[in-house]
């Protein structure tokens, strides 16, 4: 059985796959410019013609589109097939101002599963798998993009959605899965309930989980892969250029193998539009190479983090993008300071504290402040006063020592920070809420 899904793309030698690339990016834009009038205006505005496009070394010439764009276009505005072509929607679950709304026609579908497989392959699925997608089916595309790459494959696929998790431990030893497919901190729920229900990782078939849909640490995967017995794989993606399986990790875990085939990236300045070489953090970017309905041309992504083409020992020559590092709008500025939650959450695991935790954000006379609610597990819990405000300290230095701030850590009893099936929300800016 082989390791990859497809071999001949996967494996593909860079010269070959530029040539791919250029090929398939020279028709994207002449498909963009001819049917899509939103973004022909923004490509007339900066005076580029489909013929200023020969290979990808011109992309830089192209307008970014923005989630801006996107709400300005909504519904319709940048769909560049007809309707009648079109078989699905998806769409974000954002709380504020317009959703975004994708479009797919039924050879979208279908190249959007195949990310998903060789993501599934990559993590040694085949069809002898069961694999349970416990992400949220509907409009979100986490559960129908994993639910269709697993189909692909063969997997004998359970189709759980996120949610009822005393079910989905049932459903898991009743139907012997060895893959799960979920947000990591839904893996860090489902392992936490299986303990409390008295078992433990030999009492389940798991070998391997799929999380992405969050920004997640090192210190998560080593908690989920101990709580569950299994290898955590990283998997990356966005409802705009599809969903999950813009990217996947493979055996070496050390960043996740971008499809470029289908998805092109840069990593740009995200102030001043610059594309940045190899190697420096900046925005990730992406255009569409394949997609027929919804094609974004240079999507600013929002999310930071870095490319690699250093040799993966997988065999896999596609370049890997880094776990980003949470997106540019996440990053709080405290005191002007630049604090991501991911860094918080690296302490705290690194202290032997669980994932569960809660950073309220808010200005007191004028001064930013900081406060990380922070669960203690059963052992840590203590009726003593002192040894809960010794803890604190412990915790506010350590956090000081990484961050440059120190936040006031306020410990909490077991079980009282809510638990998330989907994307854990960990951070509340009341500085944005007084407006
Ligand atoms: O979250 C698609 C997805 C579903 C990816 C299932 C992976 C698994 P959106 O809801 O549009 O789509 O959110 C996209 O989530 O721009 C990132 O900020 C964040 N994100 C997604 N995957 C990861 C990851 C889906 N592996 C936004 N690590 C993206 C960090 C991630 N952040």
């Amino acid at each position: 059985m082989s390791k990859y899904w497809n071999q001949e793309i996967e494996c593909m030698s860079r010269e070959d796959m530029k040539k791919l690339q250029d090929e398939r990016l020279v028709a994207q834009v002449k498909h963009v410019y001819e049917n899509m009038p939103y973004y022909k205006k923004l490509m007339d505005e900066k005076g580029v013609t489909p013929d200023d496009i020969k290979s990808t070394d011109d992309l830089h010439k192209l307008p970014f589109l923005t989630k801006a764009d996107l709400r300005e276009a909504y519904p319709y505005g940048l769909l560049a097939k007809p309707l009648s072509e079109c078989t699905e929607i998806h769409s974000t679950s954002g709380t504020t101002g317009k959703r975004v709304v994708a479009f797919y026609t039924k050879n979208d579908i279908d190249l959007w599963h195949d990310c998903c497989a060789r993501a599934i392959t990559a993590v040694g699925g085949t069809k002898d798998d069961v694999c349970q997608v416990c992400y949220g089916y509907g409009l979100f595309t986490g559960g129908p993009g994993l639910d269709g790459g697993s189909h692909k494959v063969g997997c004998l696929t359970l189709p759980m959605s996120s949610g009822n998790t005393d079910r989905q431990i049932q459903f898991m030893m009743d139907m012997g899965s060895t893959i799960i497919c979920c947000t990591p901190s839904y893996a860090a729920y489902i392992g936490e309930t299986l303990h409390e229900m008295g078992y433990t990782p030999d009492d389940i078939k798991l070998k391997a989980g799929i999380f992405g849909a969050e920004p997640w640490t090192e210190e998560m995967r080593h908690e989920i892969e101990k709580l569950l017995g299994i290898k955590a794989y990283d998997i990356y993606g966005l409802t705009e250029t599809s969903g999950p399986g813009v990217s996947f990790e493979c055996e070496e875990q050390t960043g996740m193998h971008i499809n470029e085939d289908h998805f092109y990236p840069e990593i740009i300045n995200p102030e001043t539009g610059e594309v940045l070489p190899e190697g420096e953090v900046g925005e990730l970017v992406f255009t569409s190479l394949t997609k027929e309905a919804f094609p974004l041309l240079r999507y600013r992504t929002r999310d930071l983090c870095v490319l690699t083409r250093k040799k993966c020992s997988c065999g896999r020559t596609l370049v890997k993008m880094a776990k980003p590092m949470g997106r540019s709008d996440d990053m709080l500025i405290i005191r002007g300071v630049n604090v991501f939650p991911s860094q918080i959450e690296t302490v705290l695991i690194e202290q032997g504290y669980t994932p569960n935790y809660l950073i309220e954000v808010d200005r007191k006379n004028n001064t930013d402040t900081i406060d990380i609610n922070v669960e203690m597990t059963k052992e840590q819990f203590s009726d003593k006063m002192s040894d809960i405000q010794e803890r604190e300290k412990a915790l506010a230095e350590a956090m000081r020592t990484m961050l440059g701030i120190g936040p006031k850590i306020h410990l909490v009893s077991p079980k009282t920070i809510a638990r998330s099936e989907g994307k854990a929300v960990r951070v509340i800016d009341k500085r944005k809420l007084h407006g």
